[in-house]
């Protein structure tokens, strides 16, 4: 019987987002086994120790426990529209390192401030606005997506943290000088390969991934 990677995920994780994409635009057919934070699969914990997800188990036992690496798996198997592209370059690599560090940690520490024993998340999320959402605010005042004209792979690994960063208080994320972040923000939200990436999946339930999402039509000879 064929044997299909298995993606270990999470539909809230904002890293699980971003491998689901990239898989879903490679259309990998893919079994998605959607996790309990608390009570992880051992199958996981034995492929990937350090027990976070997303992690890709090939059919050959390779394991991917990084998502990053899950994205460019995925989009070096079959890229059609060229998404890979804005992933490999020089300005990826600054941006990408930008949002999984210090956006990441500010991220958390306004979300959850309690437990890194803060009184409140507002200095964490002004160091964000500093650190990350102004400065992507500038380039996206230049063009509409993070590698051009056309949304790509680095879109899809920045937003699902911006979105969860704009949802932690709506209301205050509308009013900031970030117009552009915003309607980036919404573009990307409203995409095809966003909605196919977020289908609800019941916990512990393995299953062949549902939410694929056709590819270029195929060309008449
Ligand atoms: N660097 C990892 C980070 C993944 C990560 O931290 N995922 C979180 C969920 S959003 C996780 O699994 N945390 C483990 C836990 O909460 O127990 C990646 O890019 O895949």
């Amino acid at each position: 019987m064929l044997k299909l990677p298995v993606l270990y995920t999470y539909r809230r994780c904002p890293y699980a987002m971003r491998a689901r994409m990239a898989l879903c635009l490679s259309q990998q057919v893919f079994v998605a086994h959607e996790i309990v934070l608390r009570d992880k699969p051992q199958a996981l914990l034995a492929a990937s120790p350090k027990g976070t997800v997303p992690v890709l188990v090939l059919p050959d036992g390779q394991v991917l426990e990084e998502s990053l690496d899950i994205m460019r798996w995925a989009l070096s198997q079959r890229d059609a529209s060229g998404w890979g592209a804005s992933l490999q370059t020089p300005q990826a690599q600054h941006w990408l390192a930008l949002n999984d560090g210090a956006f990441k940690a500010s991220l958390d520490r306004y979300k959850y401030p309690q437990r890194f024993g803060l009184p409140s998340g507002q200095g964490a999320r002004g160091e964000a606005v500093h650190a990350m959402l102004l400065p992507l605010n500038h380039l996206l005042e230049q063009q509409p997506f993070m590698a051009g004209l056309a949304m790509g792979g680095l879109d899809l690994a920045v937003f699902p943290f911006v979105r969860q960063f704009a949802a932690v208080d709506a209301a205050w994320f509308a009013g900031l000088p970030c117009v552009a972040v915003a309607q980036w923000l919404a573009q990307c939200l409203s995409s095809e390969v966003f909605e196919a990436a977020m289908c609800k999946l019941p916990a512990n339930t393995p299953q062949v991934f549902p939410g694929l999402i056709p590819g270029p039509a195929p060309i008449d000879s």
